[in-house]
């Protein structure tokens, strides 16, 4: 097998997490803390050209709230109200209403069967991570990943390529043998600068983004009765789009072959 391992993104890759997870999660927290600040879905897009919730909480101030800066407790404000924001966030998982997307379960289990080594390179908080995997694998599936690279664990979030080359130093696999699946231009970029191919299943939220340098540009990874689309392919690449993959999913054979 070509590929080692797989470094699969959370929000966006493994389930539609942003516009109906955390973007509601966001509002409920700022009003519990008396702010009146709202996230619609079209200021959301927006917002997550900044990746990191603390981070995209600055930017959104910095750029829509400029006075709330002047507080002497901001920096604190930011951390309660990501506090309270993961535990109502964590809390909508829990409740089940965030499935996996098309295909993650099925590549996820065949690359067990295989030996393929599998990993997580987020910019979310962990306990968002446990929460998800558990809510939809079952509890024991954090086991399924040698490593889960989430969160502050590194300073610079993606763009930066910090959280890959830290989850491929504990791999212990080299970036040539990697593959990273990716939803967003900004994970797209991260995966890039630390060497790893990849492979980019767009949503709502980033289906216009800019994703050169990508092996392929995805509808979703597919089900047997929902067959997914290749929007794109690097110049060069056996698989053309507009066709689909055999049977209509992406498996490791058609991995294999980019
Ligand atoms: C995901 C993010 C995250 C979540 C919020 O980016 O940008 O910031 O929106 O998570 P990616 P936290 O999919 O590229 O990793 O609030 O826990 O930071
Ligand atoms: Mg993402």
């Amino acid at each position: 097998m070509r590929w080692k391992a797989l470094l699969f993104d959370v929000d966006g890759t493994l389930a539609d997490t942003e516009r109906d997870g955390h973007r509601p999660a966001f509002n409920q927290a700022f009003k519990e803390m008396g702010l009146n600040w709202e996230w619609d879905v079209a200021l959301y897009g927006e917002l997550l050209q900044v990746t990191g919730g603390k981070e995209r909480m600055h930017f959104y101030a910095r750029h829509y709230q400029p006075e709330t800066l002047h507080k002497p407790d901001f920096e604190a404000l930011v951390v309660q109200l990501h506090e309270a924001k993961t535990r109502l966030y964590r809390q909508r998982l829990q409740q089940g209403g965030i499935p996996l997307r098309p295909g993650i379960e099925r590549l996820l289990q065949e690359a067990r069967a295989q030996g393929v080594l599998l990993a997580i390179a987020t910019t979310t908080t962990m306990e968002n991570v446990t929460t998800l995997l558990e809510q939809t694998l079952g509890p024991s599936a954090l086991n399924w990943f040698q490593v889960v690279a989430a969160g502050d664990i590194v300073p610079a979030k993606k763009p930066a390529p910090d959280i890959y080359l830290w989850a491929l130093e504990r791999l212990g696999v080299a970036a040539q043998d990697c593959l990273a699946v990716e939803d967003s231009e900004n994970g797209l970029r991260a995966a890039l600068a630390a060497g790893v191919s990849t492979v980019v299943t767009v949503n709502d939220y980033t289906r216009t983004q800019d994703f050169t340098g990508a092996l392929a540009v995805l509808s979703d990874l597919g089900e047997p009765q929902a067959p997914c689309q290749i929007l794109s392919t690097k110049e060069g690449a056996p698989h053309k789009p507009g066709a689909f993959p055999s049977q209509g999913v992406v498996d490791l054979a058609w991995l294999e072959r980019l």
